[in-house]
């Protein structure tokens, strides 16, 4: 059994060893890498996020406890993105303009990974400019968009909007994601894909290129 609890302390004090140690007996009890993101880590994040709005505490606090988050999912990203098999497809993936959260898309990424994609982290803050760039670039078969904030979602439809412009849509599907984006945003703006969470990111993409 995971103790939830202390997994919340740690991360809501920004103690990476202690988050890091946490993890790693979690693991050496046999718990597996999901287990501990779902019932020890997340729920950690979420608790803050709760907090966080309703302005018990502020970003200082926010970006320790995320460092802290980061410390964990570091000890969990060999094993989840661990993947024997050939690389399936290439996916490059990035947050939108204007947004600094990355650790959803970094989730996405690693469960992409551990899912035999080659994976390509365009990193935060990325322009429309760097998202065509990098198509270029990559050829990627499948372009991943996150965005946290209301006000950079617009970014990925503007995004969107270039990448038909430019004639890549042939050779990529888009899939979209992160908190306040949503399916019926997905469809309106003409995106391929949507996946509310990483697990279900990776079903969409293998969906969207007749994998399954
Ligand atoms: Co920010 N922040 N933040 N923040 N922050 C939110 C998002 C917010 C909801 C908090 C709140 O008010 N409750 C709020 C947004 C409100 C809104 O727009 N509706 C908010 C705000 C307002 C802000 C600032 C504007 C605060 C300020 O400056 N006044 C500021 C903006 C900075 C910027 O980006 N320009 C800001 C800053 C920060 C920190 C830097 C302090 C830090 C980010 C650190 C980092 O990422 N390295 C931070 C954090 C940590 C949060 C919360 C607390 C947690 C986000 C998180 O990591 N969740 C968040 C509150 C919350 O969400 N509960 C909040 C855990 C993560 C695993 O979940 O990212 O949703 P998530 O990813 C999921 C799914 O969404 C999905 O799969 C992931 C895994 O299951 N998913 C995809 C994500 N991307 C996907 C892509 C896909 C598919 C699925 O395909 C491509």
């Amino acid at each position: 059994m995971l103790d939830a609890e202390k997994f919340y302390t740690g991360i809501s004090q920004g103690n990476m060893d202690e988050v890091r140690r946490l993890t790693q007996e979690a693991l050496d009890r046999g718990e597996t890498a999901e287990t501990i993101l779902q019932e020890g880590l997340l729920p950690a994040m979420d608790r803050v996020g709760v907090q966080f709005k309703n302005n018990e505490i502020y970003i200082p606090e926010v970006l320790i406890a995320s460092r802290a988050m980061t410390a964990g999912t570091g000890i969990l990203k060999p094993i989840l993105s661990k993947s024997n098999g050939p690389k399936a497809a290439k996916i490059i993936m990035g947050t939108v303009k204007g947004d600094l959260h990355d650790i959803g898309k970094n989730l996405v990424l690693m469960l992409m990974e551990g899912s035999g994609f080659d994976v390509v982290d365009l990193g935060v803050d990325v322009s429309t400019e760097k998202f065509i760039e990098a198509i270029k670039q990559h050829q990627p078969q499948v372009v991943g968009m996150s965005a946290l904030l209301t006000t950079t979602m617009q970014e990925i439809k503007n995004t969107l909007d270039t990448i038909q412009e430019q004639g890549l849509r042939k050779q990529t599907k888009v899939i979209i994601g992160g908190a306040p984006v949503t399916e019926q945003y997905a469809k309106k703006i003409g995106a391929d894909g949507f996946a509310s969470d990483a697990a279900s990111a990776v079903d969409c993409v293998k969906g969207l290129l007749g994998m399954r």
